[in-house]
């Protein structure tokens, strides 16, 4: 975490302005974009300005430099031998034409042709069987096959993996309101509350990707949409056990209550809301309670998100060298380095990452499932996921927390540390005095254009987050940046909303 205001004086001194011979100072008085400066003349160790992603591993801090001279690139052009000999045309006689050979050529080409004829006519047939050309309903993913739209989340299971009964509920908005895929209108329907029960409600969590024990409770709130956008329970209700929640639901007609289910699968996004405006050392625990520290022989090397008692959210670049989920350990409900020195932390039973590409930085989220779960306390607690259909926009107030360095290329913190910052939209941040072009969807910027505040190495992989109708929401994970606190080179973190159905499939599957 890199605040410039706060650390001044400390004993940590900040640095983030040790770029002034190449950028101008931060903090400059006028808003918006900040004028670019010719950066990189002559030899420069572009690694040491171009932060990708780098965890704070002490023996290998910062794996992916690589230095580039940028001076001596001299582009070679291939030697290529533009000496002809020219044969003179009273030289060159055209050779006699024989008849056989002829023939010989028509018999390949038909036979070339006829190849082809058969070998696309087995691919067609492969397909067609595989219902590519034939499917009038959904492909199952894995497979191939071809299930009837009828079938899709109607409570029995057709895809051979079972993908058209994975994701039939989802949550909706910042009040949790449970949505459901209906097969008939082909859409996502609010829930009526009519003969909704905590059964029922456990099993739509199961269903979302949270196990049963997390579940928190539903409610219900008045409704304004029209009953025949609703689902509603079926008439009969059925008393075979083994029906599940999708065919209890159909697409009714009234909803004699006009009320919908709200569902909290878990209690996420509270903490003690006792902090220091405007101050960035963390001074008590319970603040930030789903800020984790993962660490591979007692050394901190990046932030995640406690998600879940069995789940942590943090940056696939955290992992990417390091996938073995045996060196890791993930400490919850600390607040300094040394507290951590002896204490157990948990141990990790599985890495998964998602399809993150290191040279574009695409898709920078992983998720730590633990051995056996965090104890939730007050200071041990999880953040919320976004639901669906909340858009989290700039210039929105968000904090960012963690351990990492104080400084770019410096130490890390031995206590948390916290940084208020604001999300900066993504026309803004792809322009070419800023991040020209690299943002992509899977990122979110923030920070603050003017410099001086922001993550760094050591915070990725931990969360960005910010409040909304009194809860905290997982906007980002920290992901990469060019430097720390430079101006007009925010802090990118990794989009959670976008992934939003990775993390649920990989909850549901593990
Ligand atoms: C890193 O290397 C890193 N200023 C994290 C965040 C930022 C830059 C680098 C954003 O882990």
């Amino acid at each position: 975490m890199n605040n410039n205001t706060m650390y001044a004086n400390a004993s940590h001194v900040n640095h983030g302005f040790q770029h002034e011979e190449r950028r101008p100072p931060p903090y400059a008085p006028s808003s918006g974009l900040y004028p670019a400066l010719p950066q990189y003349h002559g030899h420069q160790n572009v690694a040491s300005q171009y932060q990708i992603a780098s965890p704070s591993y002490p023996s290998e801090r910062y794996p992916t430099a690589q230095t580039q001279n940028l001076h001596h690139y001299t582009p070679q052009t291939a030697s290529v031998n533009t000496h002809h000999t020219t044969t003179p045309a009273s030289h060159y006689s055209s050779p006699p034409v024989h008849k056989g050979s002829k023939k010989k050529t028509c018999t390949c080409i038909t036979i070339a042709i006829i190849t082809l004829l058969i070998i696309a006519g087995v691919i067609a047939a492969l397909l067609w069987y595989f219902g590519v050309f034939s499917c009038n309903g959904r492909q199952c993913k894995a497979d191939n096959i071809c299930v009837s739209h009828s079938q899709w989340c109607d409570g029995v299971q057709d895809c051979p993996s079972g993908e058209d009964e994975a994701q039939c509920f989802r949550l909706y908005g910042s009040n949790f309101l449970l949505q459901k895929y209906s097969n008939e209108s082909r859409n996502w329907e609010l829930v009526c509350s009519d003969g909704w029960n905590d059964e029922l409600a456990k099993q739509a969590c199961e269903q979302i990707g949270y196990p049963r024990n997390t579940y928190a409770g539903y409610s219900v709130i008045s409704s304004r949409a029209s009953s025949n956008s609703v689902m509603v329970m079926a008439d009969s209700l059925s008393s075979n056990p083994n029906i599940t929640t999708q065919s209890f639901l159909t697409k009714g007609t009234t909803c004699a209550s006009n009320t919908l289910v709200t569902l909290k699968c878990i209690d996420c996004g509270k903490n003690i809301g006792s902090r220091i405006v405007g101050g960035t050392t963390v001074t008590s625990k319970g603040v930030w309670p789903w800020q984790v520290s993962l660490q591979i022989s007692r050394n901190h090397v990046c932030g995640g998100s406690i998600i879940t008692p069995y789940w942590i959210l943090t940056a696939a670049h955290c992992v990417e060298k390091y996938s073995n989920p045996r060196q890791w350990t993930v400490f919850a409900g600390y607040l300094t380095q040394s507290e951590m020195k002896y204490a157990t932390g948990n141990s990790v039973s599985q890495i998964v990452k998602n399809n993150f590409d290191s040279t574009t930085n695409e898709n920078d989220v992983a998720l730590m499932k633990l051995n056996s779960p965090l104890r939730m306390t007050s200071n041990v607690r999880p953040v919320c996921l976004p639901n669906v259909g909340m858009y989290f926009s700039a210039p929105r107030n968000c904090y960012i927390t963690g351990w990492g360095a104080l400084s770019f290329q410096g130490s890390g913190s031995e206590t948390l540390q916290e940084a208020k910052i604001q999300l900066i939209d993504r026309t803004t941040c792809n322009n070419y005095q800023v991040y020209n072009g690299l943002i992509t969807n899977t990122m979110i910027c923030a920070g603050k254009l003017a410099g001086g505040v922001d993550s760094c190495q050591g915070d990725s992989g931990g969360p960005l987050v910010t409040q909304e109708n009194s809860l905290w929401w997982l906007v980002g994970d920290t992901s990469w940046g060019e430097g720390c606190a430079f101006r007009n080179k925010p802090g990118v973190y990794g989009n959670v909303t976008y992934f939003l159905d990775w993390i649920y499939q990989q909850m549901q599957k593990y």
